[in-house]
């Protein structure tokens, strides 16, 4: 396999910049580069040893620090050398660009890890762990990627399969000695239809793992001038949206991203409702409207001291299942004794509001237990509709379908730490990491 080569840390200036060389000519390529006083061959290096020295490739002197991995023994299983270099990102390059020179070739994205997998050094969603850990936007987020990349979550999937595998094999004996086996094969139906309802618990955790790893979007709605992009602004902490209090002031939709208690919330603040002739304003409410019905979670706010417009409250309420009710301006309007009370201006009532909406898209979900990658949900989908089959097949006794339909769902299961995963599925996975990792 060739030398693979790339800079690991992002492009721009900063403290340091590393050059990674992995395959059985990293040392060598190097060491043509690398002089330290008590390294002069490839046996004189230690393995797992930052040593400083001079980066030299006749163009441009460099001190830096190497540090090599003796294979097997390292992220990708091969031969590895880092180095460590001031961050500029000239400099940086040019280092790459002597050790591409002296014939290591450009890693593609993922490269990396991808030759750990094949050295069996992680499964594909340990490698899609660290793809998770390396984009994630928040603690929910890193959690969940973090199951991922410790194995923590194949531990649980693994178990399910081992337990399909034992219902597979009690089946097999029991179709070669029905009598004998009678009592058994109740038992691992039993034990089928317990996997079943673990199965489907984990694939149902999938709507709300969309949710951490998209952000849960949460439209603000309400009539003209009830303090919506005042909302907007008091929650997100600057002067986002244009206030006035001349009604029809937000026409577009306005939107912007928070992290809270670990998730990510995405809020558009919406042109407020009200019959207009104005052909601009019209067009805003109408995306209002849109921007409500593909919402996660919906704020409609009213001023505290007025009831909400029934008829608009309900037709929201037609397409929105979660839908707060907030009362505005309690700082000088008053407490109501409907809704959740908050002042935009002076930030009361906020954090209660923030911690509603958590509550309301994700209820007591735990990333760390479920579902975040769709790659995992579609294959725990197609393991569930087999399973399924095989216990309908049990139904009508029919015993040879039972275990095609068990070996089909534990062959998706197994697809999820990448046994019997498509070239396709693998090349899939690794594109989506960055070059260097
Ligand atoms: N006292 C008080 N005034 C508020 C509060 N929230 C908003 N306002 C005032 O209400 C007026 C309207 O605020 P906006 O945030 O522009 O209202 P909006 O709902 O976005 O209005 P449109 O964009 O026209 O739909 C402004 O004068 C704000 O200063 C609040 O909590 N307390
Ligand atoms: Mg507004």
């Amino acid at each position: 396999m060739d030398t693979i080569a790339a800079i690991s840390t992002p492009l721009g200036e900063g403290a340091i910049g590393i050059v990674r060389i992995s395959g059985e000519q990293a040392l060598r390529i190097a060491l043509r580069f690398f002089t330290s006083p008590r390294i002069h061959k490839e046996e004189d290096v230690i393995p797992n040893d930052l040593r400083l020295g001079v980066f030299s490739d006749g163009a441009i002197r460099e001190k830096c620090m190497m540090v090599y991995f003796r294979a097997p023994h390292s992220y990708t299983g091969e031969d590895m050398v880092e180095f460590h270099v001031h961050g500029g990102s000239f400099l940086v390059s040019k280092v790459l660009e002597a050790v591409l020179g002296a014939g290591a070739k450009m890693a593609s994205p993922g490269e990396f890890t991808k030759r750990a997998f094949f050295a069996n050094k992680l499964t594909l969603d340990e490698a899609e762990g660290v793809a998770a850990m390396i984009g994630a936007e928040s603690e929910a987020e890193l959690r969940g990627a973090y199951s991922l990349m410790s194995g923590r979550f194949r531990e649980r999937i693994e178990k399910l399969s081992d337990e399909l595998t034992k219902v597979l094999s009690t089946m097999e004996a029991a179709l070669d000695y029905p009598e004998e086996m009678a009592d058994e094969a109740d038992d691992a139906r039993a034990r089928a239809v317990s996997v079943r309802a673990e199965m489907k618990k984990l694939v149902d955790s999938f709507k709300e793992g969309k949710l951490i790893k998209g952000g849960v979007t949460v439209a603000i709605v309400g009539k003209t001038n009830v303090g919506k992009s005042s909302l907007l602004n008091s929650i997100v902490g600057y002067q986002r949206a244009i206030v006035t209090d001349i009604h029809g002031t937000t026409r577009d939709v306005v939107d912007e991203t928070i992290v809270h208690k670990g998730v990510k919330l995405r809020f558009l603040d919406t042109a407020g409702l009200r019959e207009t002739q104005d052909v601009v304003e019209n067009i805003g409410i109408e995306r209002s409207l849109s921007a409500a019905k593909g919402a996660d979670v919906v704020l409609y706010v009213a001023e505290s001291n007025a009831e909400p417009d029934e008829a608009e409250f309900a037709s929201i309420r037609g397409f929105s299942k979660k839908i707060i009710l907030v009362k505005n301006k309690v700082d000088v309007l008053g407490v109501s004794e409907k809704g959740l009370n908050v002042s935009a201006k002076t930030g009361e009532g906020v954090g209660v509001l923030l911690d509603e909406i958590v509550r309301a898209a994700l209820g007591d979900f735990r990333s760390e237990d479920s579902l975040l990658e769709e790659r995992h949900a579609d294959c725990l989908r197609r393991a569930l509709r087999s399973l399924d089959e095989a216990l309908v097949a049990w139904e009508d006794n029919n015993e040879e379908c039972v275990l095609v339909d068990l070996r089909e769902s534990i062959g998706a299961i197994s697809e999820i730490s990448g046994k019997g995963a498509t070239e396709r599925v693998i090349n899939d996975v690794f594109s989506r990491f960055c070059v260097g990792k």
